[in-house]
């Protein structure tokens, strides 16, 4: 058994623990992040593409915004599509502020690329993961990598390993209380080197289900339709993904869609999720490991730097000064926002889906909600506050 010795283990090398692991080591304090898959696994997952301030924010305070400013694209509005109207947000006008485009995969490429030279360590392609001793102030999590079994005995442990990890069942049951929702159905994603069809990003509520035009920059764009759960893949070649796509998006949007073969396509399905509470002991569940949104908000990757915002600071002031209470109050101050973000995510989901139990009632909601919202300002202002990002 091989002992190493850290302030705080981190289990998980998503987006989450970067960033918690890099704002620690900022602060001189030790951290060790162990993650399940190879770097290059991690590397080429293509998951969320809206940044909000807050975690550009910390790329900035990372002084590892440098990229993202060069190649990432600031949009101040977005626009819903419903059947042949376009409703544009003025998120900019209405709040001024703005969202920043750069995919996922590059704020991880960015965090991973300076982790050697800060002093972050990360151990790639861990095993059998087991925590223990959480309840006490002494917790250690052991794991095996090439056979051999390792023991890291650290202050805290920091659970950023994500919806599926190991850290969340950990938490007795006599404690958790999970709620969760699942939608029927999932988005189906293409990935494809062509220029987007819109500057903005296009949320499409459309008879044959939603669809969103999303883009990483100027020559790359993403896709997403609304299929269901026992849609596979091989039923949707390229041309016909493009065809739904085109429908479902409108003509304006479709006159301006390029073409182009898949780098990658998946379907994901679609929940809500919060576990409650964030800590127990001294384990933090931060970012997916603790709670899911529906990718319609664009808050999943969003939710993991507030997390860590709010997590890195109590850690900070309790290795600094001893603070105990800020430790104890992440759980309440995270999930107060968690919940904004939850009611976001769902309410737009709700409204730009087609639910297949749904009736015309239903429908008359949906279609008396966005006549409302191209009519309102205050309603737009809704929209765009929580799209833009609450404060933390
Ligand atoms: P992540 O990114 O899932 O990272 C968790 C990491 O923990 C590792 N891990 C373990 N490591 C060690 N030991 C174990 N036992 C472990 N078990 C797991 C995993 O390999 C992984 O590297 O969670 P994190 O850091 O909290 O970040 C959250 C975001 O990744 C997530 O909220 C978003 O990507 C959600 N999401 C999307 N959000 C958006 O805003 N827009 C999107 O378009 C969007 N698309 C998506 C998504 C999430 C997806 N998932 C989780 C399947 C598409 C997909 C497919
Ligand atoms: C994406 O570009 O992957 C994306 C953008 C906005 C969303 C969801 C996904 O709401």
């Amino acid at each position: 058994m091989t002992v190493h010795k850290t302030q705080v283990a981190i289990i998980g090398s998503g987006p989450a623990g970067l960033m918690l692991g890099h704002l620690l080591r900022q602060a001189g304090i030790d951290a060790i992040i162990i993650e399940r898959q190879n770097e290059a696994h991690v590397l080429s997952r293509i998951r969320a593409g809206v940044l909000e301030t807050v975690t550009t924010d910390i790329l900035e305070r990372l002084d590892l915004a440098g990229r993202m400013h060069a190649e990432g694209l600031p949009h101040g509005g977005v626009k819903l599509a419903d059947g042949e109207r376009l409703i544009r947000i003025d998120i900019e006008g209405l709040t001024g502020r703005t969202v920043m485009v750069y995919g996922q995969t590059e704020v991880t490429r960015d965090l991973i690329d300076a982790a050697p030279g800060r002093g972050l360590e990360i151990i790639w392609e861990v095993e059998d993961v087991g925590l223990h001793d959480i309840e006490g102030d002494a917790p250690s999590v052991t794991y095996t990598r090439d056979g051999v079994e390792h023991r890291i005995e650290a202050r805290f442990v920091a659970g950023c390993d994500g919806f599926h990890g190991v850290s969340r069942p950990t938490i007795p049951a006599a404690v958790a209380r999970p709620h969760e929702k699942v939608y029927p159905f999932g988005w189906l994603g293409i990935l494809a080197d062509v220029p987007p069809c819109n500057e903005e990003l296009i949320y499409a509520n459309h008879a044959n289900g939603f669809a969103l035009a999303s883009q990483r920059s100027l020559t790359r764009s993403r896709y997403y339709i609304q299929v269901p759960l026992t849609e596979k893949l091989e039923d949707w070649p390229d041309d016909r993904l493009w065809d739904e796509l085109a429908l479902r998006l409108g003509p304006d949007a479709a006159a301006h869609i390029t073409r182009g073969p898949a780098l990658e396509k998946s379907i994901a399905p679609l929940r809500s999720f919060v576990f409650e509470p964030m800590r127990h002991g001294s384990l933090f569940l931060v970012g997916d490991a603790a709670h899911i949104v529906p990718p319609t908000g664009a808050k999943g990757l969003n939710l993991a730097a507030s997390d860590v915002a709010y997590l890195s600071q109590a850690l900070i002031a309790f290795f600094a000064e001893n603070d105990h209470d800020a430790v104890a109050g992440y759980s309440d101050k995270a999930l107060a926002r968690v919940w904004k973000a939850e009611r976001f995510s769902w309410s737009l989901t709700m409204l730009m889906h087609r639910f297949p139990d749904d009736g015309p009632f239903e429908r008359r909601m949906q279609v008396a909600e966005l006549d409302y919202i191209a009519s309102s300002e205050a309603a737009q202002m809704e929209i765009a506050e929580n799209y833009v990002g609450l404060p933390l």
